[in-house]
């Protein structure tokens, strides 16, 4: 069941979609107190778990820590981290009995799960005007349902995406994505994407393209869709200020733009150096700012990322205005003093409080300051595109994720997890994260494959790939000025090669599992407790995962490690994929396990009288070829594969 409740008068982020009626009965589980801000509480039993929260650090168990939801700009995913890009307020308290928390509060929220008392659930706001849903009735797994039968149906890409995908920072010219395709087509490595980063933009300016670099690319585009390769261009939340860029003036001269309380235009600086943030909150200019990717459709371009939408500030026009104040106040300390003053500031002008705090949206003609809605920001750019996309490509499916993201969200793209590194925890974050995402709707997800930040190094790609392999979104992605890492650029190449063509032979089973779980409200990927409830031992299980109906993975993510420890709830059909192209198959009985997974090995577990379906590898999803389909495991069971033809729009 279902509970709505209304708090003061709360901003309609139409994170959800379904038509409750508000309920006036006191709130079940916990207490609610709006004298000053909100507040729910409510006790912890010793061995209750708490799920959810989305996109943040540490275990599937968010117990035992203190989360904030306020999206931020911070490549630095460290334990101690509060906050990351996305807000996804949503969290099942495992007891006796379950209950699930959802706040519908774009302003900043505070989780303390068991971090101030470890026996005591405390969500807090300095805003007062919001909704609260309180849902209730059967396990976990159960709320989970509920809660997504109330959010709505969760975004489908087309089948293209979730082929492989190479990126970089740094790729600039036709020649750089060309010697990376040749790379892959050259030893039969597939590939279906190629991202393109900020820098095919003519000066960071949303929606142009360098025309010295791609004089003609429409031209380009298609060479490359010749070659079964989608381009992936990147957008940026700030539109640079620029006399002569259509898309600055146009949204000068319709009032498009985000604005100071005196009505002047707010003016960050990102990476175009000084910028307009299109005020996506508001219908008219969601609508105007969605129009303008048409451009890139028109080029041919069939996909997307929206980065930068925290949104991101380095500095604003009036923080520089402080800082020269914070200046010329210490100057007459002495210059030592000064400069320390001023390099300190300067440090917090980045995603600063003041800034959020400066600009307004204009929502039905109501100023509304950005930090009281700021966590709807990249879920309004996300959306923008997304609707522009159902009024120009009717009949198509577009690729679509976006870095920062909210509940609701969920229904108009994907989201990648940021600025992560290459370090083998954030191998192990990136499957904690899945189900918590999931849990929010978030299915068509994925991590930078190898780490964003620092220096990879081969076995870390390749252990990471083996994850990726069973990630909807598997794409290779890193920084710039850190060690390359596409798989070319490695020792042995084929066996990184190797783990990309299991990910193309799995490629219909999941598929299959990803839509049953978009159309049926369901997780792609369940942490283990869901699945078997009564298990003991399930709900400890921090670096495992059921995927859909029939799978279960437990990825080696550790450095010089020739296997692994694995609990299995039930018996269970232990499937190596060996480098050379065969299958080794082993029933194993439920219990604790050390299984040897060598570094080129791709492992996973199939249940109990179940079967997938297994193809042919194919360099791209188009050439894979259903005829040549196997099934593994129970070889008596049957497997119902869904299948479209993965383009055209799904009705809902
Ligand atoms: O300030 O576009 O998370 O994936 O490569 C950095 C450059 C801006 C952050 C994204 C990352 C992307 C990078 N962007």
């Amino acid at each position: 069941m279902v509970r709505k409740y209304k708090f003061g008068a709360p901003f309609e982020t139409e994170a959800v979609t379904a038509d409750l009626p508000l309920c006036s009965e006191p709130c079940p589980y916990g207490t609610v107190d709006t004298a000053s801000g909100f507040s729910f509480t409510c006790t912890l039993g010793a061995r209750d778990v708490v799920y959810g929260l989305g996109e943040a650090v540490r275990g599937i168990n968010k117990r035992g820590y203190e989360y904030v939801s306020f999206a931020t700009d911070d490549g630095n995913h460290v334990e101690d981290k509060r906050s990351l890009y996305g807000a996804h307020n949503f969290v099942v308290v495992a007891g006796t009995p379950s209950f699930g928390v959802f706040v519908d509060c774009p302003a900043r929220l505070t989780f303390d799960i068991g971090y101030t008392r470890q026996d005591t659930l405390h969500i807090y706001s300095e805003c007062a005007d919001l909704y609260l849903y309180i849902i209730d009735g059967g396990t976990p797994y159960d709320i989970v349902r509920q809660f997504r039968g109330i959010i709505g149906r969760s975004y489908i890409p087309p089948k293209f995406a979730f082929g492989y995908g190479q990126s970089r920072w740094g790729y600039k010219t036709p020649e750089d994505f060309r010697t990376v395709l040749k790379e892959h087509r050259n030893t039969h490595v597939p590939l279906d994407m190629l991202y393109m980063d900020i820098d095919y933009m003519q000066d960071y300016k949303d929606f142009t393209v360098n025309g010295e670099n791609f004089p003609d690319f429409p031209a380009f585009v298609a060479e490359m869709q010749r070659q079964h390769i989608h381009l992936v261009p990147i957008i940026d939340a700030g539109v640079k200020v620029e006399d002569g860029y259509p898309v600055y003036e146009e949204g000068v001269e319709k009032g498009y733009f985000c604005h100071n309380a005196d009505g002047s235009l707010f003016t960050p600086a990102v990476w175009p150096g000084w910028t307009h943030f299109p005020d996506v909150l508001d219908p008219e200019a969601r609508a105007w700012f969605g129009g303008q990717y048409r451009v890139l459709l028109d080029a041919g371009i069939d996909g997307f990322w929206n980065d930068m939408n925290e949104p991101a500030i380095f500095y604003s026009k009036q923080g520089l205005a402080d800082l020269a104040e914070t200046y010329r106040e210490a100057l007459p300390e002495g210059e030592d003093m000064a400069l320390l003053r001023v390099a300190q500031q300067g440090a917090w002008l980045a995603g600063s409080e003041k800034d959020y705090a400066r600009f307004y949206h204009n929502v039905g003609g109501q100023m509304v300051r950005h930090d009281t809605v700021h966590n709807l920001y990249g879920y309004n750019m996300t959306r923008a595109a997304a609707e522009a996309f159902a009024r120009l490509r009717p009949q198509q499916r577009i690729l679509l994720f976006s870095r920062s993201s909210y509940i609701g969200m969920h229904r108009y793209g994907g989201i990648w997890t940021g600025d992560n590194r290459s370090w083998w925890s954030h191998i192990l974050l990136n499957l904690q994260m899945l189900p918590s995402l999931n849990m929010c709707g978030f299915l068509y997800v994925g991590a930078d494959i190898g780490g964003f930040g620092s220096d990879t190094t081969r076995d870390l790609l390749l252990r990471w790939l083996e994850l990726a392999v069973f990630v909807p979104l598997m794409r290779n992605h890193s920084g710039t000025g850190i060690r390359r890492q596409e798989f070319y650029q490695f020792e042995q190449p084929e066996d990184l090669r190797h783990v990309i063509r299991v990910r193309y032979r799995l490629l219909p089973y999941l598929y299959s599992e990803y839509m049953k779980a978009a159309l049926g409200g369901d997780m792609l990927f369940k942490p283990l407790a869901f699945v078997y409830p009564d298990d003991p031992f399930a709900p400890q299980v921090e670096d495992q995962l059921m995927l859909g109906g029939e799978v279960m993975i437990a990825p080696v993510y550790t450095q010089n490690a020739a296997g692994r420890y694995v609990y299995l709830p039930e018996e269970m059909d232990f499937v190596k994929f060996l480098p050379d192209g065969t299958i080794a198959e082993q029933w194993l009985p439920q219990g604790h396990h050390y299984v040897e997974i060598a570094l080129n090995e791709v492992a996973m577990f199939i249940r109990k009288g179940r079967c997938i379906p297994l193809v042919d590898a194919a360099e791209y999803v188009d050439a894979l070829d259903l005829g040549t389909m196997q099934y593994l495991g129970d070889k008596t069971a049957a497997y119902e594969l869904y299948d479209d033809d993965g383009i055209t729009p799904v009705a809902e």
